[in-house]
């Protein structure tokens, strides 16, 4: 299902606002993961030696804006084709780099949730059902592509 020019530009303003502060909303977002599942931490480099979540973490800065990143890219081309592309070498990339690290399924609603809940406090206000289904649906359909180059 592709998505209408209302909800991609949704998605860019709130991307916008995302940007302001991106080392505190990727903190935040990498927080709220290990919260919905603690057992989430062992499969993180940045984690594996630490019992606290390491508050000035360039990889973790970097990985967690990658993802905010893609995710509004995906609606961008929902809009524009339909569909989710992503170049057969990064999807590849990121297809061995989930396995490897033990990422399974389920593991993706919970990305989700925390995602949704970090653009939810990130524009507070701002904040409505339809930007939580913009970035949903071109969360899963990111997800989804993802989780089929894991299968293979
Ligand atoms: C690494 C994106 C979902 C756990 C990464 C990296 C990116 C990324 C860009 C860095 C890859 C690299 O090293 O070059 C995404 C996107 C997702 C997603 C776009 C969903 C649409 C998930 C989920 C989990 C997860 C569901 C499990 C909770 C990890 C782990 C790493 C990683 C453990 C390795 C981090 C490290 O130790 O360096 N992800 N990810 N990711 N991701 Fe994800
Ligand atoms: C990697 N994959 C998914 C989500 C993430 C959040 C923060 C840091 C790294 C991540």
């Amino acid at each position: 299902m592709g998505l209408s020019e209302e909800q991609e530009i949704l998605v860019k303003e709130s991307w916008e606002v995302l940007k302001l502060d991106i080392p505190h909303h990727s903190l935040r977002f990498f927080t709220l993961i290990l919260e919905i599942a603690p057992a989430a931490k062992n499969m993180f480099s940045f984690l594996r030696d630490s019992d606290e979540v390491p508050q000035n973490n360039p990889k973790l800065k970097a990985h967690a804006v990658k993802v905010f990143k893609m995710t509004c890219e995906s609606a961008i081309q929902l809009r524009e084709k339909g569909e989710v592309v992503i170049p057969d070498s990064s999807l590849k990339h990121l297809g061995s780099v989930h396995l490897k690290n033990g990422v399974i399924p389920p593991h993706f609603e919970v990305v989700k949730e925390a995602l949704l809940r970090t653009i939810k406090e990130a524009i507070g206000d701002k904040w409505n059902d339809e930007i939580g289904s913009a970035w949903g649906e071109a969360y899963d359909q990111l997800a989804a592509a993802i989780k089929n180059e894991m299968k293979q």
